[in-house]
């Protein structure tokens, strides 16, 4: 089994609001079609979920956010998300939305029935798709939830073969000016430069990767504008990207 984040940047377009990158997504979709193995879909919120969760002043930590900007954020990812799982549809694979809310509880801790569900269901022909989200907490606090935590999360109770990023950069740069790539992560600092928004930009998602490492699962960072490289990096052939394992 495998699970995939679609990162933020290579779905959507950083630089104009609320715009996906279509022709990508489909390519990458179309790519995935090829896979033989189960695959799990987690997908980011670009410049959806992070352009009104930044607008709202909204993050990580559990607070008292705005009500407008908390539904505008769960809308515009409902949104993003259809988009995603149409492109599914549309290449001929089952997807099956499975929202935050249904696998973690008030409390912020995941349901393990519910994550072991996500895996049958994976398993029956269908491709389960989360999504980071703005997720309710006890005492009327509410969090963003980035879909990378959620990658860590579900691999730490699946335990999938591979966790794979997918980036629209070609990996984990040292010098992100220089585009100097990073290609074992294990001992390199990464250019905290790379990636910077509401969920805690390139090191956060570095964390999360080094997370999942410990828990034996081989961890991908893969440029999703040369779709072959994830297939190289499914397949164990050498590709360009990061790797930690
Ligand atoms: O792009 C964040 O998910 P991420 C989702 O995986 C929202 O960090 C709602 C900003």
């Amino acid at each position: 089994m495998i699970i995939i984040k679609l990162g933020g940047s290579i779905i959507t377009n950083k630089q104009k609001s609320l715009t996906v990158k279509l022709n990508r997504i489909n390519k990458i979709v179309e790519k995935l079609k090829t896979v033989k193995e189960e695959i799990i879909i987690i997908h980011g919120g670009g410049s959806f979920g992070h352009y009104w969760s930044l607008k709202y002043n909204m993050h990580t930590k559990p607070m008292k956010y705005n009500s407008h900007g908390i539904s505008i954020v769960k809308n515009s990812m409902v949104e993003l998300n259809k988009i995603i799982l149409n492109a599914f549809f549309k290449t001929g694979f089952n997807p099956y939305v499975f929202p935050a809310s249904n696998f973690i509880n008030v409390h912020g801790i995941p349901i393990i029935e519910k994550i072991l569900e996500m895996k049958e269901i994976s398993k029956s022909g269908l491709v389960p798709i989360s999504y980071g989200d703005v997720l309710w907490r006890y005492k009327r606090r509410s969090y963003i939830l980035s879909g990378d935590r959620i990658m860590t999360i579900l691999s730490k109770i699946i335990k999938p073969r591979l966790a794979i990023f997918i980036l629209n950069e070609d990996g984990i740069y040292s010098n992100f000016a220089k585009k100097k790539l990073i290609y074992k992560l294990n001992n390199e600092k990464p250019d905290i430069k790379m990636i910077n928004d509401s969920t805690g930009g390139i090191e956060r998602k570095c964390n999360e990767a080094k997370q999942i490492q410990t828990l034996n699962v081989k961890v991908f960072f893969v440029n999703g504008n040369k779709p072959n490289r994830i297939i190289d990096a499914i397949n164990n052939v050498r590709f360009v990207g990061t790797l930690l394992e």
